[in-house]
């Protein structure tokens, strides 16, 4: 359903570049005479082609429960499109101040907050990127709104907050943290919609080491927005070359690299759509955002499809 939505490209768009350089796209009221029904660049056939896969995903007996930790910003778990997608923590009671389930986090329910060690993990409009990339995942089928890639029945997004403030950034050390909580309390997939130029030794390692399965975003060039050779100029984790970390570049719905995606051939696996993604914002709203930032999700919730289905899904690259 989400490439159906490229006609609303034609409409007179406010476009807003924020400092990580992803743009918000918000649309004009709808009214009469308020949109043009011209071309898109869009080609027929690039898209995710996911209705097939549902419909086979409809007859299949003893489906698996899988839980996704996305690593990022908040999430808005009071959306209505991600209220009933979030993972809770079964061994936790909310609120009473105890460490239920002696996990070393008090009412973790849905996640935790690595920036501010406490269990708030919805701020505002600082966590639109997080709860954008969940509701590329796995928002609900059932309610209006958009569809998620995953059913959200089955697929829960575990919210893990190791990035905030104005930029969006984070340090290794809440990165970590993150990934540690992630595989003790039971996340087969982390999205990673974020990188850096360095990365630490022990970082590398921990994720090398780790049983999960890392779609990690493959970066939206330099600072002019052009991609680059991220085999040449690494960007870390995307370009970290272990088997279980899967890099995804920004797929055009004309079926190029968008131009702003980073490349790669020995460290970016896949391209995705991920240019004027339409998904789920603060507020119960929905945004285009643009970057591989919105690619990675689009992976995530496939792979998410993958190990409903099957018991271990070995990754081998190349
Ligand atoms: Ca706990
Ligand atoms: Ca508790
Ligand atoms: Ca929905």
């Amino acid at each position: 359903m989400l490439e159906r939505k490229l006609d609303l490209l034609t409409v007179d768009l406010n476009v807003t570049t924020d400092s990580n350089g992803v743009d918000t796209i918000s649309l004009p009221p709808l009214a009469p005479n308020n949109f043009k029904i011209t071309s898109t660049l869009a080609e027929p056939g690039i898209d995710v082609n996911i209705q097939p896969a549902w419909e086979l995903y409809k007859q299949m007996e003893n489906k698996r429960t899988v839980t996704v930790a996305v690593i990022d910003t908040g999430i808005d778990a009071t959306h209505p499109d991600l209220a009933d997608s979030m993972w809770v923590n079964p061994g936790e009671i909310p609120g009473d101040g105890i460490d239920n389930d002696g996990n070393g986090y008090i009412d973790d329910v849905n996640g935790w907050n690595f920036l501010d060690n406490n269990n708030v993990l919805y701020s505002g409009e600082i966590d639109s990127h997080g709860t954008h990339a969940a509701g590329t995942i796995a928002a609900s089928r059932d309610d209006g709104g958009i569809a998620g890639i995953a059913d959200n029945h089955f697929v829960k997004i575990m919210s893990l907050k190791a990035l905030g403030g104005e930029n969006g950034q984070g340090t290794p050390e809440t990165v970590m943290a993150a990934i540690r909580y992630a595989e003790a309390n039971g996340a087969q997939i982390c999205n990673l919609s974020f990188g850096s130029q360095g990365c630490t030794e022990e970082m590398a390692a921990m994720m090398k080491a780790s049983n999960m399965l890392f779609i990690v975003a493959s970066g939206n060039g330099d600072e002019n927005q052009i991609g680059y050779n991220i085999d040449q100029d690494p960007v870390y984790p995307a370009s970290l070359p272990y088997d279980n970390i899967l890099t995804v570049g920004n797929l055009m719905f004309n079926g190029k690299l968008d131009r702003s995606s980073n490349y790669g051939p020995v460290s970016v696996d896949i391209a995705a759509p991920g240019t004027y993604i339409l998904s789920t914002i603060p507020d119960k709203g929905y945004a285009f955002m643009s970057g591989t930032s919105m690619a990675a999700p689009m992976v995530t919730g496939h792979c998410s499809y993958g190990l409903l289905c099957k018991a271990r899904v070995k990754c081998h690259r190349r």
